[in-house]
């Protein structure tokens, strides 16, 4: 029979450090939480009244999860490396036990887990359950997820996006359980985050974006103090920041505050246009090193999780001996400041065990990333083709590009991480993170349409073993959870892949 959520009591069995979120998960369906934590029970020595929601922290039985990919053929285009580093004693991702069961009965829900994330991702399962009539099916759920990282690469340097909308970006990670929200701070366009070694990085190309300045009364940056504050908030729903300093191209934010970057000492003229590739640093100048150092030394200071992204992508500009030894320098400087670094893939040829590389390009030859992978590299797939959400989904989108293609919903969720880049082993897949590219998207609204209704299904690739996935399944399934967008406010694009009621 069906669950009656109307009235709902959670109960814990330990004390949970995010127990307002189950508040926070349940209210916007108007479900009445009445209560959490051991103390409800312990009141009077009498169960409260209403549906208990049990959480427990306990040991579950869970299904393995399918790691085995399908069969891939060997790419024999390659040369084995010569060279082969010795494997990382740490994995530069951690796999955390995410598992859970929920049970959901007529007389009460019970959800249990090893760990408290865990307790989490059973009440997002059960937002997700809950009808608009505040039932919910009878079910068993043994689950836990594929893959560590479930990302989404938000880029905040094309045009600004402040601490309020970046919080709602995180609640919107967060119902999808994904674990890292990367953000793109800095790039030709403007630069995003307070550094205090070179405080004229934030002054001088922080109000600066895409067409012109940031909105009237935005400051175009994250203070150090807004940066821990948006962390922690992430950090609550166990969701990581991941900042990204994009180095040696990407960078006319950069030279535009710091002149003494260029060989000419001149300052570059600010940028608000859509090309790339164009900016770049100088190796022999000797401004460039300290700089390198300073900034990711004061990022990484100001970071609470593990990983600092330092770019590497679209560097035209320079030969690849030079974008190499710039390279280095940005991961070395990271490993110093006693984070994991993370770059997009360009940075292969100087990334090996230690390091996570993020896959986006397709068009790239894959003979240096298959070496960085044996040398111990893991890899975040963000193929263009399908987990860039700015692409439009369809022809004549008024928003997005479509360098790519098309990515409609069917593309954002039909496609294996393990097989985008033909000849990378299995193991060397460490997760998969979505991309908002945002020359085109100026506002909140824009953002969350392109975030719906795609980015659950590339949060689904990420989750779900592949046997798992069934895209007539999920083209009906998701068009349920339309209402709770609404109710948060969310704005969402009607998919024509998707097979709304
Ligand atoms: C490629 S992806 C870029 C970005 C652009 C994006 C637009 C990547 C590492 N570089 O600079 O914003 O395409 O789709």
């Amino acid at each position: 029979g069906a669950v009656d959520l109307a009235r709902v009591v959670v109960v814990s069995d330990t004390p949970l450090r995010w127990t307002p979120l189950a508040t926070e998960l349940l209210a916007p369906l108007g479900i009445d939480v009445r209560g959490a934590g051991p103390q409800v029970l312990a009141k009077n020595g009498e169960p409260p009244k209403g549906t208990l929601i049990e959480l427990r922290l306990a040991e579950t039985v869970v299904e393995p999860v399918e790691t085995t990919p399908p069969a891939i053929e060997p790419s024999p285009a390659v040369e084995p490396s010569p060279v082969v580093e010795p494997p990382p004693l740490v994995e530069p991702v951690e796999t955390p036990d995410e598992s859970y069961t929920l049970e959901t009965r007529p007389d009460g829900v019970t959800i249990t887990a090893p760990a408290e994330i865990g307790l989490l991702h059973g009440l997002r399962t059960l937002r997700q359950l809950v009808g608009l009539d505040r039932t919910a099916p009878a079910v068993v759920v043994h689950d836990a997820p594929r893959f560590a990282w479930r990302g989404l690469t938000l880029d905040v340097a094309r045009h600004w996006f402040g601490p309020a909308v970046l919080r709602r970006v995180v609640d919107l990670a967060g119902a999808y359980k994904l674990r890292v929200l990367h953000l793109h701070l800095t790039d030709d366009q403007g630069w995003r985050i307070e550094v205090p070694s070179r405080p004229a990085l934030a002054q001088v190309s922080g109000p600066t974006q895409s067409g012109g300045l940031v909105p009237d009364g935005e400051r175009g940056y994250l203070t150090l103090d807004e940066y821990r504050e948006l962390q922690e908030y992430a950090a609550a729903r166990f969701v990581e920041i991941v900042p990204e300093i994009d180095l040696p191209g990407h960078t006319n934010a950069a030279t535009h505050a710091c002149g003494e970057l260029r060989p000419d000492g001149v300052p570059t003229p600010a940028y608000g246009g859509m090309e790339v590739g164009f900016s770049r640093l100088w190796f022999d100048n000797p401004a460039t090193e300290p700089w390198i150092k300073d900034v990711l030394a004061d990022v990484a200071a100001a970071t609470l999780g593990p990983h600092v992204h330092v770019g590497g992508d679209e560097c035209h500009t320079l030969d690849e001996p030079e974008y190499s030894r710039l390279v280095g320098l940005a991961l070395d400087a990271v490993r110093s400041a006693g984070k994991t670094p993370v770059a997009w893939q360009e940075a292969a040829p100087a990334a090996g065990a230690g390091t996570v590389l993020q896959y986006w390009d397709p068009r790239a030859d894959p003979a240096a990333l298959l070496r960085a992978a044996e040398a111990g590299a893991r890899f975040v797939m963000s193929p263009a083709t399908h987990a860039y959400l700015d692409m439009q989904y369809e022809p004549g989108h008024p928003l997005g590009q479509d360098w790519s293609g098309f990515v409609d919903l069917h593309r954002s969720y039909e496609w294996e991480p393990t097989t985008a880049l033909p000849g990378l082993q299995a193991e060397a897949v460490v997760g998969v993170s979505a991309a908002l590219w945002t020359e085109t998207l100026e506002t909140a609204d824009h953002v969350f349409s392109m975030l719906l209704p795609r980015l659950p299904a590339v949060a689904e690739v990420a989750w779900t073993a592949p046997s798992s996935r069934d895209w007539q399944s999920f083209r009906t399934r998701i068009v349920a959870h339309a209402p709770t967008w609404d109710a948060e406010g969310w704005a969402w694009h009607p998919s024509k892949d998707a097979v709304w009621a």
